[in-house]
């Protein structure tokens, strides 16, 4: 077996906005891989509009920088529970990991996701303790709790010496012994050379496996990977095992490799480097491309299997066909099943109404990135509650379940632990830091998830943080009655008013602003108990002979309640729907008219009588 001493491949993994991307940033900074005049700004491998609105990554990326004439190939991964599949996807191309902890918050849920799957990968991590310029950071202790995650994790015990390295992502520094100040980023990379095992190699026939695709409308579909064996150069002949094990044969169109944000051609690569390659039409993640002599296939890529489902399909609102581009069957099933290509973690399904997808995620960010990107590329649709997805193992009905963790004010734990314990939630596990910030624990089936967050959010005031993390399937504990409180549904079509929405908000608040065109059956607002009511948005305040300069501008509204995408799939009820088009995000009722809605009622009754 030889090595490749000028190439270090090395994976980003870390929770949520514990600073992967910022690190990246430090990386490529002081790697001068930018001219110095150019204005690069932060968060630089955010490059998705989506990504950079949210502050988060969605998607992982490759990237590579030069230090002391060794190219490191850097990956970075999104830390968000939903988007761990983008982890499981890419991890195999690295053959070490840079595990960030953030040095006040510790290890957290989606840290310890993380580490269990490079360590059974084999990867060889250094931890960072990141964010050292923080006026709390409590390295020492952080360092601690790091150790226990290893000694938790661990499946052999040289894995449970690793180097540690102290970081500033944020001021681009990093060292190696505690409180020393830093100047730059090199002791990273130093440890980065020294730790990480340069990359295995086998000589022999081309062989790789295809870990990402990205698409190019000259080049058409680039297949991103890692050479396992041999070499590729431009206008080999290889083959390309699917999934079903059927062969193509292509002929290598161009050959890159990362530096910086850029691809560069290349006339050759060989094992142990990332590379791009051109030329395969049709490619998916997971294929392996060879060498036709040698078409021997790799195991393909596994990706834990979705929890949650949600239909989506054609807009059935009286407002459809207005504001979208793309709205029929025929374009919404095209643009699903091309979203299964590059999302792994992501499945679609046919359903009995032609019109009608089960899309099925893992979780509900997960599903809301999906319809927010459809959203802006101008489509129109309409989608339902999101809902755990439950299997039958031997002959038993079982469900998700999740860890979730609360990190609040002490202040908040009895409100927290009533609304939790309605959705049949059980306490595992409570902390206070003695300065009334609480760390709380729960074991949870992933149907009493949904819905939670914004519930979460109002209950706190916004002064919470909450994480969950995936822990397997148990047996089913029965449905859960729907807490929310009722809606207030539009009466009949027309433009909101003041007056109208006025004599509505007395009822309860209202999610949108005089103006607005609603149409029946809509929902408006929420009621303050727990039916629906119809109100008329559209009415206005009877003319009188009395002319008052005042009379409409007296009416007093509160400011709407403007539901994020996110909120508005958290907010509705089985029964509802949301409407999303490229301008606007509507509620609604599934049956428009209250007369629909009341038979609906009355036969439901009368089918539990029988
Ligand atoms: N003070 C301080 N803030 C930091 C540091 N590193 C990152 N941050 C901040 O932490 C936040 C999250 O940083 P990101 O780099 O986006 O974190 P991430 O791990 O890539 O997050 P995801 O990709 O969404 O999982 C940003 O506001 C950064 O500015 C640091 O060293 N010090
Ligand atoms: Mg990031």
């Amino acid at each position: 077996m030889n090595y490749r001493s000028d190439i270090r491949n090395i994976a980003i993994v870390a929770h949520v906005d514990h600073g992967k991307t910022t690190l990246i940033d430090a990386m490529l900074k002081q790697s001068k891989v930018f001219r110095d005049s150019q204005k690069v700004g932060e968060l630089i491998m955010d490059q998705n509009a989506l990504e950079r609105e949210k502050g988060i990554t969605i998607m992982a990326k490759n990237t590579a920088v030069i230090y002391r004439g060794v190219k490191i190939n850097i990956i970075d991964t999104p830390g968000h529970v939903d988007f761990s599949g983008e982890v499981e996807r890419v991890i195999n191309m690295a053959d070490g990991c840079l595990l960030l902890v953030d040095s006040i918050e510790g290890p957290m849920p989606q840290t310890k996701f993380v580490l269990r799957q490079a360590l059974a990968k084999g990867l060889k991590p250094i931890v960072v303790i990141n964010k050292i310029d923080r006026r709390n950071s409590r390295t020492a202790e952080v360092l601690k709790l790091t150790e226990n995650l290893f000694l938790e994790l661990a499946t052999s015990t040289d894995q449970l010496d690793f180097p540690v390295v102290y970081a500033s992502a944020a001021e681009g520094k990093a060292v190696t012994e505690p409180g020393t100040k830093g100047k730059d980023i090199a002791p990273l990379f130093e440890c980065i050379l020294e730790k990480v095992p340069p990359p295995q190699i086998e000589n022999g026939q081309f062989q790789m496996l295809v870990s990402n695709l990205d698409y190019d409308s000259h080049k058409g579909r680039i297949a991103i990977g890692r050479i396992r064996r041999g070499k590729v150069a431009a206008h080999d002949p290889v083959v390309c095992v699917s999934a079903d094990g059927s062969l193509s044969h292509y002929e290598i169109n161009e050959v890159f490799t990362y530096l910086g944000l850029k691809r560069l051609e290349v006339a050759q690569a060989g094992a142990g480097d990332i590379v791009a390659v051109t030329g395969l039409e049709k490619v998916g993640i997971g294929d392996t491309i060879a060498s036709p002599e040698r078409p021997e296939v790799l195991p393909r890529i596994e990706v834990g299997e979705p929890t949650v489902e949600m239909t989506l399909g054609v807009n059935t609102s009286p407002f459809a066909g207005r504001e979208g581009r793309f709205s029929t069957t025929r374009q919404l099933r095209a643009r699903l099943y091309k979203a299964l290509e590059t999302n792994l973690s992501l499945r679609v399904e046919d359903t009995d109404s032609p019109d009608t997808f089960l899309v099925k995620g893992r979780g509900e960010l997960h599903l809301a990135i999906l319809i927010e990107t459809m959203r802006r590329e101008g489509y129109e649709f309409e989608v339902s509650r999101p809902e755990a997805i439950t299997k039958v193992i031997n002959g038993n009905l079982v469900e998700p379940v999740e860890v979730l963790t609360l990190d609040t004010r002490e202040e908040y734990v009895g409100v927290l632990t009533e609304m939790l314990s309605s959705r049949q939630a059980q306490l595992a596990d409570m902390c206070n830091d003695g300065r009334d910030n609480i760390r709380l624990e729960f074991r949870i089936t992933t149907k009493g998830l949904i819905g939670f967050r914004s519930a979460f959010l109002t209950a706190t005031r916004g002064e919470g943080i909450m994480n969950t993390t995936f822990l397997g399937y148990e047996d089913w504990r029965g449905p859960i009655v729907s807490t929310r409180s009722g809606a207030l549904v539009a009466s009949e079509q027309g433009i909101a008013v003041s007056y109208g929405l006025s004599n509505a908000q007395g009822r309860g608040p209202t999610f949108i602003s005089p103006g607005t065109l609603v149409y029946e059956g809509m929902i408006v607002g929420m009621n303050s108990r727990s039916q629906d009511i119809a109100v008329n948005v559209c009415k206005e305040k009877k003319k009188t002979n009395m002319r008052s300069s005042t009379a409409d501008i007296s009416v007093k509204l509160t400011p709407p309640v403007q539901l994020s995408l996110e909120q508005a799939i958290d907010f509705i009820n089985r029964d509802e729907l949301v409407e999303i088009t490229p301008r606007n995000i509507r509620l609604r009722k599934k049956l428009l008219t209250q007369a629909q809605r009341l038979r609906d009622i009355s036969s439901a009754r009368r089918s539990i009588k029988q």
